[in-house]
């Protein structure tokens, strides 16, 4: 080892606790909601760790009012005796920061059975007091700590016990997090893929903030297949799902297969318990296997001739569902990029194409009627990839150019100018607010599209009923890229894409379809931050002096309270704006405020869709009472 490194960590472990609130952000990423939820992340994994041993089969998680957490596992108990120094070992795992402490180092479960307890040092750091319970060799034991980890008197032996396991609460500091609280669904979503991913042990999750105590429990004797079974659930299964798992050098494969009737592929792949929701080698090994076994069995019963392409991954993909679980030891272990959420191991990317490609090949020869349905399938799509790939070649060397200017012509109200890297384009919710947007503009580079009819709700569609549909095969066009497989990025014709809709139920509903069009059939456009969101203002709060707009009901209060006499115009929909009130509120460089779209919005929005419109009733009721604030709004 280098000096470095070992200076590295000495540091590490004196710094102690006040470091890390001088920057939590090191160790827990940010101080937002996302940090909050951080917090039980670590001390859920430690629980975790220990029923991962063998240690305890249930863990409790209880959301308590006072944004308290507490966490149970029914493990051997943190030790309580002498550690070499002198100080007892739970006062050491708490109080001393651990190598690997760091954010950077975290983030997932010691498959090897390492140093565990790693977090709770920094999660006592941050609270405002941490009280742990031990139940251990007959006696429960309790430990306290307050204002960021000082230990507040001594262990105190509470009384006898016939159980095990260690129970550990804590307080966030609001100093630290504000009033930044816990989501119920955030800690549900994590819960419930753990419940999934570990199938033998039984998760239990309480929220007593409300007044009826809700209770639920994740266990899934199935792990995989049940995880399966659950993504899918609102689409027509095309086959059984086919499950497969394996070991190559040391990293262990989980893989689950389900073909629906969508058009959509969709993978959901995790790395030691953690969600890689931006892929990387696993994802690619996982790609390239099922490419692989797909051609090969084409080939060997002679259904891809010699003269034959061999089939593309995307058409072998089309309407699959996948999930696929790793479990790699840490030493092994490689992320890229800043948010460590995409794998970058390259035995990762082998081991998963060994696993995958030697045991789906003897699936596909096992269900050989089922392989020959899903080869019918595969070669639709690329038939139906085919021909929008040539209507759009056509389109772009003009052949349909007057097919695209009938199509645009009366609708699109174009820029002046065709500069791609400027150019902005306004999708508008009806004829009226398309009107003064057009009023409004700088023609000069902003174009609108004042969108007419519904927009097609594109969550189960395939490409071609995309092209058929009216509103969108415009839109396609406009934005001059394809779409689906297709889709250039590069041929985009603006810069920007912004969604303008009333800030009404109507409006959130278009921006949800908008959004989850964007992210089915022109997902690069997000990923490239192409697509925003404008924000148009709710008041108009005006006298004889001054004149202010508010975007939030906060800001309408402030002016309430710094105006004598004031009138208040109230915008039910962007069409009440005169084109130049619209052009300083709402599309003028110089003073507006877009909100850029991430993957994850979009993501959200799609399976909002699938919540709101899916039939299953209770994840509606569900959503809606977690998602939707009844006061305030009309
Ligand atoms: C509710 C959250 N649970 C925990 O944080 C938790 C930590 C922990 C643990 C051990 C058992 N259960 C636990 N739950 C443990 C016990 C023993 C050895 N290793 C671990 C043993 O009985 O010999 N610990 C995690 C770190 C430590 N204990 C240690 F460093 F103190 F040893």
């Amino acid at each position: 080892m280098s000096n470095q490194s070992y200076d590295a960590s000495s540091i590490q472990v004196l710094e102690g606790l006040q470091a890390v609130r001088k920057r939590p952000g090191m160790y827990i990423g940010s101080t937002d909601t996302r940090g909050l939820h951080h917090l039980v992340w670590e001390i859920l994994d430690n629980a975790i760790d220990e029923a991962l041993n063998g240690y305890g089969k249930e863990i409790i998680l209880t959301l308590e009012t006072d944004n308290v957490i507490a966490i149970e596992d029914f493990g051997r108990g943190v030790p309580v005796e002498k550690h070499a120094n002198g100080k007892l070992a739970i006062e050491v795992i708490y109080t001393t920061l651990h190598a690997g402490g760091k954010f950077t180092e975290t983030g997932g479960y010691k498959t090897a059975g390492g140093l565990h307890g790693v977090g709770g040092s920094v999660v006592n750091a941050l609270s405002q007091w941490m009280e742990v319970t031990v139940s251990r060799d007959n006696k429960c034991h309790q430990i306290l700590f307050e204002q960021g980890g000082s230990q507040v008197g001594n262990l105190k032996l509470l009384g006898k016990t016939s159980q095990t396991g260690t129970k550990v609460r804590f307080k966030a500091d609001p100093e630290i997090f504000g009033n930044a609280t816990y989501s119920y669904s955030t800690i549900t979503e994590r819960v419930q893929e753990s419940a999934f991913l570990l199938e033998n042990i039984k998760f239990i999750l309480r929220d007593w903030r409300t007044q009826e105590k809700k209770e639920e429990v994740f266990f899934y004797q199935d792990g995989i297949a049940s995880f399966i079974d659950y993504v899918t659930i609102d689409q027509q299964p095309v086959g059984n799902p086919i499950i497969l798992r394996g070991t190559n050098n040391k990293i262990e494969t989980r893989v689950a297969l389900q073909y629906t009737g969508d058009y959509q592929e969709n993978i959901f792949s995790y790395v030691n318990l953690v969600r890689t929701k931006d892929g990387g080698t696993h994802e690619i090994g996982l790609r390239t296997a099922i490419t692989r076994s797909f051609n090969e069995f084409a080939r060997k019963y002679n259904v891809l001739k010699e003269k034959d392409k061999n089939f593309d991954g995307v058409d072998i993909r089309e309407g699959l569902t996948a999930i696929i679980a790793l479990s790699i030891p840490e030493s092994l272990l490689q992320f890229e990029g800043q948010t460590k959420s995409k794998l970058g191991s390259p035995a990762a990317r082998s081991a998963v194409e060994n696993v995958v490609f030697t045991q789906l090949s003897f699936y596909l020869e096992e269900n050989h009627d089922f392989t020959l349905d899903i080869i019918k399938r595969i070669q639709k799509a690329a038939q139906v990839r085919e021909a929008a790939r040539k209507a759009r070649e056509e389109a772009r060397k003009g052949k349909k150019g007057k097919q695209r200017e009938r199509l645009l012509s009366g609708k699109l109200a174009k820029a002046q100018t065709n500069n791609a890297n400027k150019n902005e384009l306004f999708l508008v919710e009806g004829d009226s607010a398309g009107g003064s947007a057009k009023q409004g503009r700088d023609s000069s580079f902003q174009a609108i599209l004042p969108l007419r009819g519904k927009v097609l709700n594109v969550e189960r569609a395939k490409l071609e009923d995309v092209y058929k549909n009216e509103e969108l095969n415009t839109l396609i066009h406009c934005i001059g890229a394809g779409a689906g497989p297709e889709f250039e990025a590069g041929d985009t014709n603006y810069k920007k894409v912004i969604i303008m809709t009333d800030a009404d139920t109507d409006g959130a509903h278009i921006q949800v379809l908008l959004l989850t069009f964007f992210y089915r059939f022109m997902r690069p456009l997000i990923e490239a931050g192409n697509v925003f969101m404008a924000q148009p203002p709710l008041y108009r709060i005006y006298n004889k002096k001054e004149a202010h707009y508010c975007y939030t009901e906060e800001q309408l209060q402030d002016f309430r309270e710094q105006m004598k006499s004031y009138e208040i115009q109230r915008y039910k929909g962007l069409g009440e704006m005169n084109p130049t009130q619209l052009w300083e509120t709402t599309m003028d460089p110089s003073s507006r405020t877009l909100l850029k779209v991430s993957i994850e919005d979009a993501y959200k929005a799609s399976n909002m869709i699938h919540i709101l419109m899916g039939n299953q009733p209770q994840l509606r009721r569900d959503w809606i009472e977690e998602n939707v604030d009844f006061d305030g709004r009309e």
